[in-house]
């Protein structure tokens, strides 16, 4: 608490630090949130930097990002609970601190009376989907260029190959356990399929566009009402397809247990969810081309692959990624992304059906 205060304190905040606590379940920042005795309270994040290695570059596109949805938003009222603001250092306009052991820090305002949620009602999934639609039509004329803060984040042909290095390294001696090998096996063969975006980009067909990349539930503010303040966890705004927002909201918000569920039968795709969180995002998502929009489908089957293919690999690599609670926490993962890839799957002609009358 001593040190973190004293991080708190090479911030230009109003008032003096009162109390430091964890907040969220984050798998890779540390994130607390500052009480303090002035008008504003503060969230302290450290910023993994072993996986957003740029951190200059990273804060600069979040200070972009936040200007420029400020000048979206001006006339609203209570801009600041819309739009996240970062503090800047005492002695500097830099919006994070590098201390003496090269960690990096950065503080933003709290936003007074907001919570986040690990699950939707449908009417705050029509909601979430405006919000995302919203949020990616607002960037749409973002006049500063926006680098991708890690770099091919949701290509697939790279997190495939990633998984295909970690079988052959098998740097943990996990490939002998049969359950990675039933995963495994049952992984292989969607992968032509789920490449398709890539293959899509290459043909020219389908655009990159500044999207959210880490659209899950748990990644937006809400009063104390349920009404959606604003998108929050801006590290991965970067150029990406469509599918990232819509596929990974619908990944955390249509599932019907959380990502880590051990029991199975648990897990599930719920329709309504998905109707209406597709039916707000498409009445914002104005700019979709008919390819974006024909392909929604496909990225809602995406995502659950995607991140049973990142959770696997990493359990593989020996859990150097994500942070774990317990030693098979990724195959767990890895375990219910598959199977609510494979409720995706089997929900799939209803989905294009619905995708299709919207
Ligand atoms: C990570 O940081 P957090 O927990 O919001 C990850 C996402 C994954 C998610 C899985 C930078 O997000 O891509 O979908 O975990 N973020 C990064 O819960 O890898
Ligand atoms: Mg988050």
């Amino acid at each position: 608490m001593k040190d973190l205060s004293s991080i708190v304190n090479q911030f230009s905040i109003a008032g003096t630090v009162k109390e430091i606590i964890p907040l969220g379940n984050g798998l890779i920042n540390d994130t607390y949130k500052v009480t303090t005795d002035g008008p504003e309270d503060y969230v302290l994040q450290r910023i993994n930097n072993a996986i957003f290695q740029d951190v200059e570059l990273l804060q600069n596109n979040i200070v972009a990002v936040t200007n420029h949805l400020r000048r979206k938003l001006a006339g609203t009222q209570d801009l600041d609970r819309h739009v996240l603001r970062f503090m800047p250092l005492k002695v500097s306009s830099k919006t994070y601190y590098k201390d003496a052991e090269d960690k990096y820090w950065r503080l933003s305002v709290f936003v007074k009376d907001s919570y986040t949620h690990d699950a939707v009602t449908p009417e705050y999934a029509f909601y979430a989907g405006e919000a995302f639609g919203h949020f990616e039509s607002m960037l749409a004329d973002l006049p500063d260029s926006i680098g991708e803060t890690i770099p091919d984040f949701h290509n697939m042909e790279l997190r495939a190959r990633q998984l295909r290095e970690a079988e052959a390294a098998d740097k943990a001696g996990r490939m002998s356990d049969p359950r990675v090998k039933e995963l495994l096996a049952r992984i292989h063969p969607w992968e032509e399929e789920m490449c398709k975006a890539e293959r899509l980009y290459r043909e020219g067909l389908l655009p990159k566009r500044v999207c959210h990349c880490d659209t899950k539930v748990n990644n937006i503010l809400f009063d104390a009402d349920g009404n959606i303040l604003c998108v929050i966890d801006l590290d991965t705004v970067m150029p990406s397809f469509v599918f990232s927002d819509f596929g990974d909201f619908l990944r955390t918000g249509a599932a019907t247990a959380p990502e880590d569920e051990p029991d199975l039968d648990k897990m599930g795709f719920n329709m309504e969810i998905f109707k209406a969180f597709a039916k707000g995002y498409l009445s914002e998502a104005k700019f979709l081309t008919p390819i974006e929009k024909e392909n929604l489908p496909y990225a809602v089957q995406l995502f659950p692959y995607m991140q049973a293919v990142r959770f696997l690999a990493d359990y593989i690599n020996g859990d150097t990624y994500y942070k774990i609670k317990y030693q098979e926490h990724n195959l767990v993962r890895t375990a219910a992304q598959m199977k609510l890839f494979d409720s995706v799957t089997a929900a799939l002609p209803e989905i294009k059906e619905y995708i299709a009358i919207i």
